[in-house]
């Protein structure tokens, strides 16, 4: 044995007896007032959280240490909001889902900011889903009822042909095919929910649908960017739409274009688009479930204009004309590549697909928790490659590593 033992011994002696008394202390120790756990809390904790907009408590500190086990680290301070919101188109009966999605929002993001949330709906929300939905939601909420106007046939639609089509469509087994409501639902979606009346009180807005999922802590608030540079449209995904529902789409976007050559942005994304110059559309579009965006231009002449003329050709109704395609044609083609954002930071979930953010440093800052390998962005389906391309810029760090 080393002349060292002795000590070592001792050493562990010493230690066993300080852990007999530490044991001791605890079992025998009187309960904690709840009070005294309560105060292990961030001050932020304590503030009454359901109660609407307060910075100063979610001011936090970010050079300070977070102690262990006392809740997740501090996001960046909120500083003002924004004029923004976010908004819903939900049923009643979404209420579970959209109650999933509200919990990623507010423990990703809002609940450092507070921002409203309007439910839009074309029937009146029951007492049941706006109970749940106004706890959970951390800034205020806002229920509209979406005007008749809005989500029903407009008189030149020929409502025979109309079900005509449904019907075809549900033969050749096209997904929503069959379905009138879901056709309300993509005009809406495309020309209606940023001007209903709730809508007009805000610049900006994002989109959340029921059962999404967002990985990453978003550390930056998402709407201050999109002001502060411009940008007026935002994605995370892109994918090629269903030919089938689409037939005469882009037939409807060239007549649009050559009566109205004075919307059409000099410096647009008719690449990302077309692959023969704008001859013929190849099926690329952002996927509309997810979107950060500007009310300002949605409710511009152009887009207007734009929905005005795809409404009057009437393929909403006798085709399947989905709102990703269209607001992705407008973004396209009246507004300038700088103008529409990609969200590399945001990873999110809409079932089928998965956008996990590209760079292994930036998962690990922002403490994700999805799986690379899942990332659709550089798969073959994806559109994702040719934004990259068209605008020139360098795909995120990382990529070459995780696409081979
Ligand atoms: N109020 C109302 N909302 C609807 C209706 N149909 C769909 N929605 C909402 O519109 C959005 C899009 O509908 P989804 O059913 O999610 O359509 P999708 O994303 O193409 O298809 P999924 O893969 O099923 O999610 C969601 O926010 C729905 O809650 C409807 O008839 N009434
Ligand atoms: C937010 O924007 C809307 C639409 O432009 C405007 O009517 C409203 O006054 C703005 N609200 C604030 C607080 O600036
Ligand atoms: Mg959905």
């Amino acid at each position: 044995m080393s002349s060292n033992s002795g000590k070592y011994i001792r050493y562990v002696l010493f230690a066993v007896f300080g852990l007999a008394i530490l044991a001791f202390i605890t079992k025998s120790s009187l309960p904690l007032p709840s009070d005294y756990a309560f105060s292990l809390l961030p001050e932020t904790q304590q503030s009454e959280t359901n109660d609407k907009p307060n910075n100063e408590a979610a001011a936090i500190d970010p050079t300070s240490q977070t102690p262990a086990n006392t809740g997740p680290p501090p996001l960046t301070p909120s500083g003002d909001r924004i004029n923004a919101t976010f908004v819903t188109l939900a049923r009643n009966n979404d209420l579970w889902e959209i109650a999933k999605s509200i919990r990623e929002v507010e423990d990703r993001f809002n609940r450092n900011y507070h921002y409203d949330w309007v439910f839009l709906n074309d029937k009146p929300f029951d007492e049941e889903f706006k109970k749940l939905t106004s706890v959970l939601a951390s800034g205020k909420t806002h229920y509209g009822l979406i005007p008749k106007e809005h989500w029903s046939y407009p008189e030149w639609i020929d409502q025979d042909k109309a079900r005509a089509v449904r019907e075809d469509m549900k033969e050749r087994k096209i997904i929503y095919g069959d379905s009138e409501s879901y056709r309300h639902m993509c005009r809406y979606e495309s020309g209606f929910f940023f001007r209903h009346e709730l809508m007009l009180n805000y610049e900006y807005y994002w989109r959340v649908e029921p059962s999404i999922q967002l990985f990453c802590d978003i550390s930056f608030d998402p709407f201050r960017y999109m002001m502060e540079n411009k940008k007026k449209y935002s994605f995370v995904l892109s994918l090629y739409e269903y030919y089938e529902t689409i037939p005469t789409l882009w037939d409807s976007t060239k007549k649009f274009m050559a009566a109205n050559p004075q919307h059409i942005a000099e410096d647009n994304s008719m690449g990302f688009l077309s692959d023969d110059g704008g001859e013929t559309y190849n099926k690329c579009h952002f996927w509309s479930n997810f979107e950060i965006g500007s009310l300002e231009w949605l409710r511009s002449d152009a887009y207007i204009d734009f929905f005005t003329s795809l409404d009057h050709d009437g393929g909403f109704f006798y085709e399947r004309w989905g709102d990703a395609p269209v607001h992705s044609i407008a973004a396209g083609l009246l507004l300038n590549k700088e103008e529409i954002h990609f969200f590399n930071e945001i990873a999110y979930y809409h079932v089928p697909f998965t956008h996990c953010p590209t760079g292994e440093q930036t998962r690990l800052d922002l403490k994700c928790h999805c799986n690379p390998a899942d990332n659709f962005d550089w798969k073959g389906y994806s559109c994702t490659s040719r934004y990259f391309h068209i605008n020139d810029i360098p795909k995120p760090e990382g990529y070459e590593k995780e696409t081979n």
